[in-house]
């Protein structure tokens, strides 16, 4: 239940950004906003409509990023997905801009700044988004389905993407075909984990999981053009949520073409480049 309490003050100024995210709030503070995690209010598309207007408030998401990146992608698909307004910073990772260094030292995409905070590592990014702000919900509730969505992330991160560009960025032919296994083999388990549910995602509706994995498979076609490789008809099950994942708009407003992927990746093809 909401509590209506007098309109407080507060001032908050990033320290991280010379665009800065100047905050001087005039927010109402319910018993449910204390209780979020990021910093005391609501903070919602709905609610910056409002904000802006009373030009009380800008708090507009920044997310560094670069298209080539699918952890980038994960990102966009998710801001997309739940319709959050954003600005978008391209890195030439190419080419690294000396100041993207002074913003992070790492120097790595994505960078998700917002409401003061300074967030990276893109699950960690998609899992802020997902509580920060309203529209539609991509974690369950449920605490267990929750841990089930993140096991999920996990499995993927670690057990298909390693494969995924050790196959690609091998250069001893002799082993392609152990490689190649390797990637089969992780396909395989994902048709299987697919095969146990009802509709084309891995949960019963679309989660955090089915994005945070798309993007490699946007990438497929690398590995199909240097590595002569396709994801087998005969895992059905990958396929159909494979196609139910293309047809969604955020994937297609975000789509890069086959020939903007092979070109990117080539450094890695041909050994000029190892994956980080
Ligand atoms: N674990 C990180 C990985 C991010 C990552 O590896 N990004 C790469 C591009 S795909 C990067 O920024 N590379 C540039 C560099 O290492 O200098 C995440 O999930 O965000």
């Amino acid at each position: 239940m909401r509590e209506s309490h007098p309109w407080l003050g507060s001032t908050l100024t990033s320290k991280f950004s010379s665009t800065t995210v100047a905050m001087q709030t005039r927010l109402p503070v319910t018993r449910e906003s204390f209780f979020k995690p990021h910093g005391g209010f609501v903070v919602g598309v709905k609610n910056l409509e409002v904000l802006r207007d009373t030009k009380e408030i800008e708090m507009t998401a920044k997310l560094y990023g670069a298209n080539v990146c699918p952890f980038v992608h994960r990102t966009r698909l998710l801001l997309a997905e739940k319709g959050i307004e954003h600005e978008y910073v391209a890195i030439d990772l190419a080419n690294k801009p000396d100041w993207y260094h002074e913003v992070l030292p790492s120097g790595k995409v994505p960078l998700l700044e917002h409401d003061g905070h300074r967030i990276w590592e893109s699950d960690i990014i998609c899992e802020y988004l997902e509580e920060a702000f309203d529209g539609p919900e991509f974690m369950p509730r449920d605490p267990g389905r929750k841990a089930e969505v993140r096991l999920l992330v996990n499995w993927g991160t670690s057990q298909l993407v390693p494969p995924f560009y050790k196959f690609l960025a091998n250069q001893d032919r002799s082993k392609d075909g152990e490689l190649k296994e390797q990637v089969l083999k992780v396909l395989r388990e994902l048709n299987e984990k697919l095969g146990e549910r009802p509709g084309p995602y891995f949960f019963a509706q679309i989660t955090l999981a089915d994005l945070e994995l798309y993007p490699w498979f946007e990438r497929m076609c690398v590995l199909r053009h240097y590595r002569d490789f396709q994801v087998p008809e005969k895992l059905s099950q990958v396929h159909a949520w494979w196609d139910a994942m293309k047809s969604r708009e955020s994937v297609q407003k975000l789509k890069e073409e086959d020939e903007y992927f092979i070109e990117k990746y080539e450094s890695y093809a041909v050994g000029d480049k190892v994956p980080a």
